[in-house]
């Protein structure tokens, strides 16, 4: 008989990051088709986008977003509004499967009762990159977020809560889920410019989306 392994232990594909904060190998795995459905219809209401930072930068990431708020950045700041000012209505609403997802993924990670309201979508074609910085729009650091990779695999990083801690570097892969929380809430991340191999699936071949589940409100 083939022992079932992972089976028998499920928290054998949670890796831990920091005292509060966990990697979910593959956890999304089995989502990943109704999630790139749902991704879709998002997409075409509204549409990803390179903002512009407030020092005048075009990012390279490409983003858009999906629930009650959305994170945006322009010459005015960084902020979370629950208008999409490419058109001046609402940002779509969050699909069902998104938020089973992220519910899911925050309480295999030990934070149960996660309820988003924002979920920033990011696009990474080879070469863009998301300098070190740390997460501190959000009203109430006390929820976690939890972060889903599709697409090719990237370089991320982390580090402290000072911007000169040293980092640590992990490879984040299709399916894969990171939960950040408590006292590694505010740590410094980043994503290396994206490079590498294809991925196989055909939506996904030559970009990497990253969806950030974030209760901003
Ligand atoms: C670590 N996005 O949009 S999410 C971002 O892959 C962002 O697109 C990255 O960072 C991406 O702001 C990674 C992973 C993440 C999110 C929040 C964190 C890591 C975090 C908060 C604290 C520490
Ligand atoms: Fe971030």
């Amino acid at each position: 008989m083939t022992a079932d392994l992972f089976a028998e232990d499920p928290g054998a594909a949670r890796q831990p990051l920091g005292r509060h904060a966990c990697l979910l190998r593959g956890f999304a795995l089995g989502a990943v088709d109704e999630l790139l459905t749902a991704l879709a219809t998002v997409q075409q209401a509204s549409p990803l986008r390179h903002m512009v930072t407030p020092g005048g930068f075009t990012m390279s990431v490409a983003t858009t977003n999906c629930g009650p708020l959305g994170w945006i950045s322009d010459r005015r700041g960084y902020r979370y509004t629950a208008i999409d000012p490419a058109h001046g209505r609402a940002w779509p609403a969050m699909p069902e499967s998104f938020m089973t997802l992220a519910r899911e993924a925050a309480a295999a990670a030990g934070f149960d009762g996660f309820e988003p309201d924002a979920c920033l979508i990011n696009q990474y074609v080879p070469g863009a990159r998301l300098s070190l910085h740390q997460d501190r729009d959000e009203a109430d650091f006390g929820a976690p977020i939890v972060s889903v990779s599709l697409g090719m695999s990237a370089t991320f990083q982390f580090g402290g809560l000072a911007r000169t801690d040293p980092v640590t570097k992990v490879s984040l892969h299709h399916g894969d889920a990171v939960v950040w929380g408590g006292e590694d809430r505010l740590r410094f991340h980043g994503v290396m410019p994206l490079r590498g191999a294809p991925h196989p699936h055909p939506q996904l071949a030559d970009r990497r989306i990253n969806l950030t589940f974030r209760k901003a409100g």
